[in-house]
């Protein structure tokens, strides 16, 4: 029997387990939405590429799967490039099916002509242009597995209608890759290193990052911590891996980071870096990061050690191996806490209670209480997508993050619209939660067309929009280094977003003032279907602890901090009476 290109792509995709595509139709690829009209495989449509390339990225991120999406040539396949480069950054696996003209017109400028190749090389993990039928099912599966496998990322797949229309006898057809990824096995005698590092620190830190998500490590992580009594402070990406409601949580790090986690960076004897690489917004001045410290670091990715910062210590493993294997160490070695690790412990809960988050109460709504609020409705069971700009790092300040893959943001790239799709998506992955899109009213305008996905689909995601009328982030930065020359970061004529929610069939909430954000909240979560909420909230607010670019972390303009953070007040008096061994 003869089967179609296009057939053995969907046999590929259903041996690959794909549940769901996030895609957008278009000619070069009519052939594929043809035979996906036969298949079972469930497709969202989305309204514009961006959101089908984002949605994947949020369905991989909430589920841990790969998330997948179906293009267009053309126009179609340049829409999703800003999304794959954020995948890519954040180390995301996703695969793009991108159609392409037919193969004898590949280089003739033709009708939806890109050479989409050339220009996702330097952003996609790795990519394949498929031209000939009979290497199509070795090829997708091969993607996936490139996808997943060591540092994950974005794979795409270009492919000529020619090609999807090709036939071939259904038994001459191959799906058996032959792509070998060896995972590198933590090294024995590097364990021994690191346990020792760790038996001899007196004030050692755990730093740990998205590869521990990526790795589902989280287990692990908590057991090191609490089993060598170290505090942890973790990247935005890597937020949730160990549970904000631990007492040995210290909060993000760095620019935006708590006063606690810098301090504690600056003046740390070992720092164990996990799944991290070192990104600038966290170590701000490299030459005095983390000054004290010897460093371990490890990373499943070779390229990241020593790229940034040195260390003295590197383990090239997936997380989950080296924290297992540092924990079976110490366990054999009778590890008990060194009494030094009890002062550290004290000096760190010092610093959480002299300086907490926390943000000046008035007249107007603080974007800050909202996010509050938004935690304690939500018991902190929420999945939170954010957009980028303030909104985001108060949504990594002010909702507190117990679990992993509940916090999904643009981390590297830091891209405006990628909160709403990526919420999509997902909704899609995690049908019972609570999703919840944090959002600033300038980046929800970049894929507002979004919520006809979502109402179609009968996806309820929630929008919380922190409505400041203005490009918030870029705003502050124009306040403190720009003498107030608000160039361009005003967005006086900003839509009416109730309304917009109602012209897609969804519902619009409003709250401008601070009694009215709660009922707002709880409106919205008692909604069934899709909801915008917008907040009304103080324009002036700015995001602090602030370091600038380049200055030492120590450095921290703590702004205008005022209430007590939950943080401290719900850790009681002393966190650490509870024994961790
Ligand atoms: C696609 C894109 N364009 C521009 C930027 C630069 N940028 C970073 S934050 C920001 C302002 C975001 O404004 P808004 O979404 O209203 O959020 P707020 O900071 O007010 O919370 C801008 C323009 C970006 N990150 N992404």
């Amino acid at each position: 029997m003869k089967v179609s290109g296009a057939q053995i792509l969907f046999k590929a995709l259903e041996m690959e387990a794909v549940e769901v595509i996030f895609g957008y139709p278009g000619g070069a690829v009519i052939g594929i939405y043809d035979e996906l009209f036969r298949q079972k495989i469930r497709h969202i449509l989305v309204r514009h590429e961006q959101g089908a390339i984002h949605a994947a990225d949020g369905y991989a991120r909430a589920s841990g799967k790969v998330g997948v999406c179906l293009v267009t040539s053309g126009p179609g396949a340049t829409n999703t490039v800003t999304g794959i480069a954020n995948a890519h950054i954040d180390s995301i696996p996703v695969v793009i099916l991108t159609g392409q003209v037919p193969t004898a017109l590949i280089g003739s400028d033709a009708f939806q002509e890109v050479d989409i190749m050339g220009i996702t090389r330097p952003c996609t993990k790795h990519n394949f242009l498929v031209r000939n039928v009979a290497e199509l099912g070795k090829v997708v599966r091969e993607a996936f597995h490139i996808a997943r496998s060591g540092r994950p990322g974005p794979v795409l797949v270009d492919l000529p209608k020619d090609v999807m229309q090709a036939e071939m006898e259904e038994e001459d057809v191959c799906f058996v890759s032959g792509y070998l990824y060896a995972e590198e096995s933590p090294d024995n005698s590097e364990i021994e290193r690191a346990a020792d590092m760790i038996a001899a620190a007196q004030t050692p830190l755990i730093f740990s990052g998205g590869g521990v998500v990526l790795g589902k490590a989280s287990g692990e992580l908590r057991e090191l911590a609490r089993m060598i009594g170290a505090p942890v402070t973790s990247t935005l990406m890597g937020l949730g891996a160990f549970p904000a409601s631990d007492p040995l949580w210290l909060g993000m790090p760095g620019m935006h980071g708590t006063y606690a986690a810098n301090m504690a960076l600056n003046q740390c004897d070992l720092l164990i870096g996990v799944g991290v690489r070192f990104d600038d917004r966290v170590t701000s001045k490299v030459a005095a990061f983390a000054p004290c410290a010897q460093i371990i670091h490890i990373d499943i990715d070779p390229v990241s050690i020593d790229k940034i910062v040195r260390t003295d210590l590197s383990i090239v493993a997936n997380a989950k191996q080296a924290l297992l294997a540092i924990v079976a160490r110490l366990k054999e070695k009778n590890h008990v806490w060194p009494g030094a690790i009890r002062n550290w412990q004290e000096q760190v809960l010092e610093w959480k209670r002299e300086h907490p988050l926390g943000y000046k109460k008035g007249a107007a709504i603080k974007p800050q209480f909202v996010v509050e609020k938004l935690y304690e409705l939500s018991r902190g069971k929420a999945i939170i997508a954010t957009e980028v700009g303030q909104n985001q790092m108060w949504a990594a300040q002010f909702y507190h993050y117990d679990e992993p893959n509940c916090f999904i943001t643009s981390g590297g790239l830091g891209t405006m619209g990628f909160g709403f799709p990526a919420a999509i998506g997902a909704q899609v992955a995690r049908p019972d939660s609570l999703v919840i899109d944090i959002a600033g009213d300038g980046s929800i305008q970049m894929n507002i067309q979004e919520l006809g996905t979502a109402v179609q689909n009968k996806l309820p995601v929630k929008i919380a929009i922190l409505s400041n009328s203005c490009l918030g982030m870029v705003r502050q930065w124009q306040e403190m280094f720009y003498q107030k020359r608000y160039s361009q970061t005003v967005l006086h004529n900003n839509p009416d977003f109730l309304k917009i929610a109602e012209a897609y069939g969804a519902r619009g909430l409003r709250a401008r003032k601070v009694e009215e954000v709660e009922e707002v909240i709880k409106e919205a979560f008692a909604t069934e279907g899709v909801v915008v909420m917008e907040f009304i909230v103080d324009d002036e607010e700015g995001v602090y602890p602030f370091v600038k670019p380049g200055a030492p972390l120590d450095e921290m303009d703590l702004g205008p901090m005022e209430t007590t953070s939950r943080e401290v007040a719900r850790d009681g008096d002393d966190p650490f009476s509870r024994s961790f061994n």
